[in-house]
């Protein structure tokens, strides 16, 4: 509610924490407001007044105490509530592994990130595999482990959108999960301060219908690719094509091709 009318809210799993956050936001915001409430209408109304003498209030009265003793209740319920709610979400989205369609390697270094895509065949480390810099394409009703690893220091994939942030950590490879549920183009950020570049590494996330996705394959293949005779045809270490981008007429389409562009 209050974030989705901030950033659009577009992974399978963005709603539940931005109910979290909401339910927080409400359970913390509305007693701060009623406590500010309550503190400066006393301030006013037992302001000092000629001829009345002050109160010496020790608070050890059990008359006094219970105030704040009734206080503790509704912030140990609130508490109960927000750590059920949290528990869960946390379970369904960080424990929780769902089988995934496709798999992306996401690689952070200063200042960039790297995606491995791969490809058409759908397994990494063959001749088919796109690796791109500061630009992740996907795409929508699809779900995608993400494999992510640092080279240098610790990193943090941050993909607001989908409201998801994951440290990466150096020597280690964390696998996490996210499937987007709208097509567009949106923002990648580091969310760990990483050195004096670590302004400098946004990247983009390219989400695209499956059509168009494997359109955006096909295109980039770089078998496809280094076959072809034509100059502007040679590989790129920062493949161009955006979801608009037409297939090139003459290029063989794969049975990979054809069954995502059939989903
Ligand atoms: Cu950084």
């Amino acid at each position: 509610m209050i974030l989705n009318s901030l950033v659009p809210s577009i992974s399978t799993y963005s709603a539940d924490i931005d109910f979290l956050i909401d339910v927080i936001t409400l359970l913390v915001g509305v007693p701060f407001l009623i406590a500010c409430s309550v503190f400066f209408s006393f301030l006013f109304r037992f302001k000092k007044q000629e001829g009345v003498p002050s109160l010496y209030i020790t608070g050890n009265q059990h008359r006094h105490m219970k105030w704040i003793h009734r206080a503790h209740v509704p912030v140990l319920v609130f508490d109960v509530i927000i750590i059920v709610l949290a528990v869960n979400v946390w379970y369904d989205i960080k424990q929780d592994l769902p089988e995934a369609n496709s798999t992306v390697r996401v690689i952070a270094q200063q200042w960039a990130w790297t995606f491995q895509h791969p490809g058409l065949d759908d397994v990494f480390d063959t001749a088919d595999d796109i690796r791109t810099v500061n630009e992740l394409h996907i795409a929508k009703d699809t779900l995608y482990h993400f494999k992510l690893s640092s080279l240098d220091v610790i990193h943090s994939f941050s993909v607001p959108v989908f409201r998801l942030k994951q440290d990466a950590i150096p020597e280690r490879v964390i696998t996490g999960w996210f499937e987007a549920t709208q097509t567009g183009e949106h923002d990648i950020q580091c969310a760990e301060i990483c050195g004096i570049g670590h302004g400098l590494m946004p990247a983009r996330i390219i989400i695209e219908t499956p059509g168009q996705h494997a359109t955006w394959l096909a295109a980039n293949n770089p078998l496809t690719m280094a076959s072809s005779s034509r100059p502007e045809s040679r590989p790129e270490s920062r493949p161009e094509s955006r979801p608009d981008s037409q297939p090139e007429s003459e290029q063989e389409v794969s049975p990979r091709t054809q069954q995502l562009a059939a989903r």
